[in-house]
């Protein structure tokens, strides 16, 4: 834990060698050494524990000093390499340590230190990069509401993505139109309105580049006015600065595009929900024509009710996983995994989910896990449960060995609609949408943290209402969630705080 606040005013500034070497003359491991024109004293390494001092001869304010910091810095002259356990102390002068935001480093400020009191870090300077010499690990102290986005109607789908040289934008997918849904751009800090783009029902955006052309897929739900369905890929002008209309897509209550690369080359992938009230139809991956310029249908995949499709790849090979919801009578019904193989993709496993809304795939060290959203368990032909909503989703592992995903762990979830997973320093969370308890919507969204041997552990509750989508993103100023509501023209950006 840190409690020491470092404004600069906070230092007391202090001679360290005066500290460290007794006034009355130097003392056996001690000599002054002179090395081209610097002259410092040098000290025989079996000599360093008797240079410390306690720290509160330099802060002011700090009872509880972090001990890994309680030591003296010491700069390695690398011009001595025949002597190479023997280090080099000079007097600091006052300048010679900056605060504040991150200083430039050139030869000018070869030997310098810069204290980051943001990142609690100590950097010297090599004369080309800062290189870091003591660093606190950040820690998650859970969110602060940062700010209420109120959107043109309720949103299914967020989707956060950075433009180079441009900026920062969330696109929403929203429910109404007019005035459709929304691009949101980052501006002094907050999300600001940018363009409105007409959709139908809007379920979700997907961001994705070919080379240079940057692309966003919507899925579109209902027909348009006409009675037209279609799916739109819009693509960013450089010259306008502005998505405009690039490639319709007939889709079929469409829910939600992938985009992925397999070898070079782009694909898209979307997962339709059902066509009047058939749910088993086919959902369509298709591939980017470099040729014409678009993507074409490249293969059909047989889905119940798809919901979500999610791409990832271990190793050398490429996987794609669809949760499938409903198949006209029941929502407990396989999922399943896809692998690439000899240029199509082949059935790998099925796993059973219970109204799946979303899968999540991420890695802790080379472990990969695939989490789903459970929504809702639902037969037909069986007694009602007590509660179609309060039902496990669940975390699988990979294992290698048996090459398939094995069961990790069960949680609890809300008719759960997606998992992000996010990390903080060296810990690693996953947040659950929860949207409904079987009464109402305002139930309590989960932050769990990954605590190794005990899997996943809920540490947080965060009052959501008709929660729909979470994102996790960073900017320079620090790590955000934001949530959607599929019950409420409210989304809202929770800002992460850190110890
Ligand atoms: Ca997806
Ligand atoms: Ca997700
Ligand atoms: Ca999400």
């Amino acid at each position: 834990m840190w409690l020491c606040d470092f404004s600069g005013t906070d230092l007391r500034p202090l001679d360290i060698l005066s500290e460290v070497v007794p006034t009355s003359g130097v003392r056996s491991g001690i000599r002054i050494l002179q090395v081209q024109g610097t002259r410092g004293f040098q000290f025989s390494a079996s000599a360093r524990r008797a240079l410390s001092f306690p720290a509160s001869q330099i802060f002011l304010y700090c009872d509880l000093f972090p001990e890994e910091f309680s030591i003296i810095i010491t700069l390695r002259v690398l011009s001595i390499p025949s002597k190479k356990n023997e280090y080099i102390f000079s007097v600091m002068k006052e300048e010679s340590m900056t605060l504040g935001s991150q200083p430039p480093c050139t030869k000018n400020e070869k030997a310098q230190f810069w204290f980051n009191a943001s990142r609690k870090g100590l950097y010297l300077c090599d004369g080309s990069a800062w290189v870091t010499m003591l660093e606190v690990k950040e820690r998650l102290d859970y969110v602060e509401e940062y700010q209420n986005l109120m959107t043109n109607s309720e949103t299914m789908g967020i989707e956060i993505f950075g433009i180079p040289k441009v900026g920062f934008f969330a696109a929403t997918a929203n429910r109404y139109t007019p005035p459709g849904s929304a691009i949101y751009k980052w501006t002094d800090g907050k999300f600001q309105s940018y363009q409105n783009i007409p959709t139908n029902q809007a379920q979700s955006w997907c961001y994705f580049t070919i080379g240079k052309k940057i692309f966003l897929a919507v899925a579109n739900f209902e027909k348009n006015q006409r009675g037209q369905q279609f799916s739109v890929i819009y693509k960013w002008s450089y010259r306008t600065e502005k998505f405009f209309p690039y490639q319709r897509i007939a889709t079929h209550s469409a829910r939600d595009w992938e985009a992925f690369d397999i070898d070079g080359e782009a694909f898209l992938a979307v997962a339709n929900h059902r066509e009047g009230d058939n749910h088993n139809i086919n959902s369509v991956i298709y591939r980017w024509n470099p040729r014409t310029g678009l993507f074409e249908a490249n293969q059909t995949i047989p889905t119940s009710g798809a919901y979500d499709w999610e791409f990832f790849t271990v190793g050398p090979y490429s996987f794609l996983v669809v949760a499938n919801t409903f198949n006209g009578t029941s929502t407990k019904i396989d999922s399943h995994i896809y692998i690439w193989l000899g240029g199509s993709f082949q059935l790998f496993q099925s796993i059973l989910t219970f109204g799946a809304a979303d899968w999540e795939v991420f890695r802790i060290g080379d472990r990969i896990f695939l989490a789903v959203a459970n929504s809702h368990s639902y037969d037909s032909g069986t007694v009602m449960p007590n509660n179609y909503y309060a039902i496990n989703s669940s975390i699988y592992e990979l294992n290698i060995t048996a090459q398939m995903f094995v069961k990790f762990q069960d949680l609890l979830t809300y008719s759960a609609l997606d998992w992000e997973f996010f990390s903080v320093g060296e810990d690693y969370f996953l947040v659950v949408a929860n949207s409904f308890d079987g009464f109402t919507f305002s139930v309590n969204s989960i932050i769990y943290r990954w605590q190794g041997y005990e899997g996943f552990v809920a540490v947080h509750r965060l009052p959501t209402f008709g929660c729909r989508d979470w994102e996790a993103f960073h900017t320079t100023a620090g790590s955000y969630l934001m949530y959607s509501s599929a019950r409420e023209p409210l989304s809202k950006v929770l800002k992460l705080k850190t110890l």
